[in-house]
């Protein structure tokens, strides 16, 4: 039976985790969920993720929430190596990685989506404020990724891995913004990222993301 995967593609967390599927060939599911009439706080959806929050995971009996644990699920259960788990030090380096694109990239990302694209869209007027106080974070942030990527071709060494692929769905909006040239301080980090949009996996991802339903 196919794995499904509740939520809208165009959601980052959904994203991270459809790449997943995509790198392992895994046949899949989206399962729509309306978070503009509030699907996401439903009971039938509460049941899947308490938190009402998108994405949701199933694969059969085994229903699971938290985009990054969803994904290494699927990554292990498809055999790939974007986790290095053979090598101790390796998948370490993976974990590190993969934590500080959630508490420093995607983290500060969040509120300049938020306010970019969702508060517009929703007909409010976007806080100049809270987008500058990220872009500062968010450059702080990029500095320490572009030492990295000067010593090492991927995040958590010369080997690429989940900690990468993970930062797409928000460099996705990123590099689509209006913020885009705060990378042309960081060439490592471009050039990086360049490399990460450029994965069949993802390509096949920010299709989905662009689709209005998915
Ligand atoms: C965060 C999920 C999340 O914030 C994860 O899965 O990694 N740590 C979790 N989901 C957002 C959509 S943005 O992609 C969401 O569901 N927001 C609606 C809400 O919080 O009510």
């Amino acid at each position: 039976m196919a794995m499904k995967v509740y939520g809208p593609a165009m959601s980052t967390n959904v994203a991270r985790v459809l790449v997943c599927l995509e790198e392992v060939g895994a046949e899949y599911e989206v399962v729509p969920v309306d978070m503009t009439t509030g699907e996401h706080k439903s009971p039938a959806h509460d049941a899947r993720n308490p938190f009402g929050q998108v994405p949701a995971f199933q694969d059969g009996d085994l229903i699971l929430y938290e985009s990054r644990a969803i994904s290494k699920y699927i990554l292990r259960k498809g055999g790939s190596d974007l986790l290095r788990e053979s090598n101790l030090a390796e998948s370490a380096m993976v974990d590190v990685w993969l934590e500080v694109e959630s508490g420093h990239f995607s983290s500060t990302m969040s509120p300049i989506i938020f306010q970019c694209l969702v508060v517009p869209f929703l007909g409010g007027e976007t806080d100049t404020k809270i987008v500058q106080e990220n872009l500062e974070k968010l450059k702080t942030a990029l500095g320490v990724y572009e030492a990295r990527l000067s010593r090492f071709k991927y995040l958590a060494g010369d080997f690429v891995s989940l900690a990468d692929i993970s930062h797409f769905p928000a460099a996705y909006y990123l590099l689509g913004g209006s913020h885009a040239s705060v990378l042309d301080a960081y060439p490592h980090v471009k050039a990086w990222l360049a490399e990460v949009m450029d994965r069949p996996s993802v390509r096949k991802v920010v299709e989905l993301m662009k689709l209005p339903s998915a």
